[in-house]
């Protein structure tokens, strides 16, 4: 078992949904949280409920999709926060649910931006010191639309198998170091995820959930932790995990 007691985990998209629910387990376990969001005042609102000393939580107000200001907040960490031992790239997004050729470039722009070159962002300027301290976990948050491809979803799916690609391409780097990574990549999850693709249309996005019971953040937020705290020789490379009324990304039980 890895205990991550004392161990500096940096949270992306921390205030809300599955990034909220791995700050609360790890806080549980005796981590120093580093939570980043672009909503600070959610991000202080959440963190007030964690109820923790200040020595064992950093905010920080960041988009990942701004490489410059990934580089400073990671580069002007306080030495007492610098070493980072568990990187959760959980920052993302979906946006739209447009046949492609019918596709918003902005909604594009967005969900490449934020799920592919964020969390590259935060993996090139964090990493490096952990292959030099010879100690670090990446895990990173996919998703089942990495693994299959639904109607509508082209480019958020896109993103998600990018991020699989990643994962397992990160790995291959690491190899011969002790550094670990693993992809967590749920199903369907009530979080405010919907509500963001739908851009506000909370009707719409209820409706996604309508008839099922589906994964909380707390679910995904368990295997987060498992995959941590597993054995330093063990490594965790890839989780699905749905709700028992899924069994693919477009086969959903609905008792309506
Ligand atoms: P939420 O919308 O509840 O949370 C998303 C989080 O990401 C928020 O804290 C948001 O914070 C943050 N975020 C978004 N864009 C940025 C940015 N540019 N910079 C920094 N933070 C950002 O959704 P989930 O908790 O469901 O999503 C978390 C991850 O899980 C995503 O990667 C998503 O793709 C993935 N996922 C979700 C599933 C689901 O069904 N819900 C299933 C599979 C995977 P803020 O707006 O304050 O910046
Ligand atoms: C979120 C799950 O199926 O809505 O990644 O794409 S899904």
């Amino acid at each position: 078992m890895t205990y991550v007691n004392n161990q500096i985990v940096l949270i992306t998209g921390a205030s809300s949904g599955i990034g909220a629910s791995c700050a609360k387990v790890f806080a549980q376990a005796g981590g120093k949280l580093i939570l980043a969001a672009r909503r600070c005042y959610r991000l202080q609102e959440f963190a007030k409920t964690l109820n923790l000393p200040d020595d064992k939580i950093h905010l920080l107000q960041l988009d990942v999709c701004d490489r410059t200001s990934v580089e400073s907040a990671i580069s002007n960490l306080p030495p007492y926060w610098s070493k980072i031992d568990i990187l959760i790239n959980n920052a993302g997004l979906s946006r739209g649910l447009n046949k492609l050729y019918e596709g918003d470039f902005q909604d594009w722009e967005e969900m490449i931006d934020t799920n592919i070159k964020g969390l590259l962002y935060l993996t090139r300027y964090v990493v490096p010191s952990m292959v030099k301290r010879n100690r670090g976990h990446i895990i990173n948050i996919g998703s089942i639309a990495g693994h299959q491809t639904y109607p509508g979803g082209n480019v958020y799916c896109g993103t998600k198998a990018a991020v699989k690609a990643i994962s397992e391409g990160l790995k291959q780097d690491l190899l011969g170091t002790p550094v670990r990574v693993s992809s967590v990549d749920p199903g369907m999850v009530e979080t405010e995820f919907s509500e963001v693709r739908f851009h506000g249309d909370t009707e719409r996005a209820k409706k996604v959930y309508e008839g099922v019971t589906p994964l909380t953040p707390d679910d995904v937020a368990d295997v987060v932790f498992f995959c941590a705290t597993r054995p330093t020789h063990v490594n965790i490379n890839e989780v699905i995990l749905m709700p028992v009324d899924q069994a693919s990304a477009t086969l959903v039980n609905r008792k309506l």
